[in-house]
């Protein structure tokens, strides 16, 4: 199979996710906040804050993993994305970065399916188009070098935000795609 065939990007409510797996745009503290972050821990009940509690935090563009409880999905990757500052504070490279630590661990635990939110898009105010462009250079190149994990889905929460992933991955892929085996 093509390593850009186990991409995909949908409309959705990512607490809702049938993946294995579910990425949670975090904070810092990992303690919860609105988003994503109120959307997963909500589904997930207090057994996950409870884990959390016990992580001790995490830095920006890092990730770390939990149980999934009430979700369908079994784990959790929280990752504190970076808080947008115009552009000239490393913003890209952590976004980047977040991505890829979470495709590691996901990796690391054999998941077979995980689904992402847009990562510093809400609260933390990444412009969407070039934090999408970040998000699908990060994913591909992780797919095109790894077989696991197998299934990667962009989880979009409005048909805006799948129009510039779509749009985006378009012009940075498509040209490739008639190529790929
Ligand atoms: N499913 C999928 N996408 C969603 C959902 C959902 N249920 N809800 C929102 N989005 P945000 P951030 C989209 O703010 O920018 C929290 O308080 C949303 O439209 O969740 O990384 C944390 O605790 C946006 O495009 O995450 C942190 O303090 C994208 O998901 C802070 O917010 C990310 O929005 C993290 O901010």
């Amino acid at each position: 199979m093509c390593f850009m065939d186990r991409f995909s990007i949908v409309i959705g409510d990512i607490a809702q996710s049938d993946a294995e797996c579910i990425v949670n745009a975090a904070n810092c503290s990992l303690l919860g906040g609105s988003g994503v972050d109120g959307a997963i821990h909500h589904a997930a009940g207090p057994e996950l804050l409870a884990e959390c509690r016990t992580l001790g935090g995490c830095e920006t563009g890092q990730a770390k993993i939990t149980r999934g409880y009430n979700l369908k999905a079994k784990y959790v990757i929280h990752t504190p994305g970076p808080v947008w500052q115009g552009g000239g504070a490393g913003e890209a490279a952590l976004l980047a970065s977040c991505y890829r630590s979470c495709l590691r661990l996901a990796e690391q635990y054999n998941v077979a399916s995980i689904d992402f939110p847009s990562i510093s898009t809400g609260v933390f105010g990444y412009p969407l188009p070039q934090a999408a462009s970040v998000a699908l250079h990060a994913i591909m190149s992780f797919l095109n070098e790894h077989d696991h994990p197998q299934y990667v889905r962009m989880v979009c929460h409005s048909q805006n935000a799948a129009d510039i992933y779509r749009y985006t991955w378009n012009a940075l892929f498509a040209d490739d795609k008639s190529s790929c085996l």
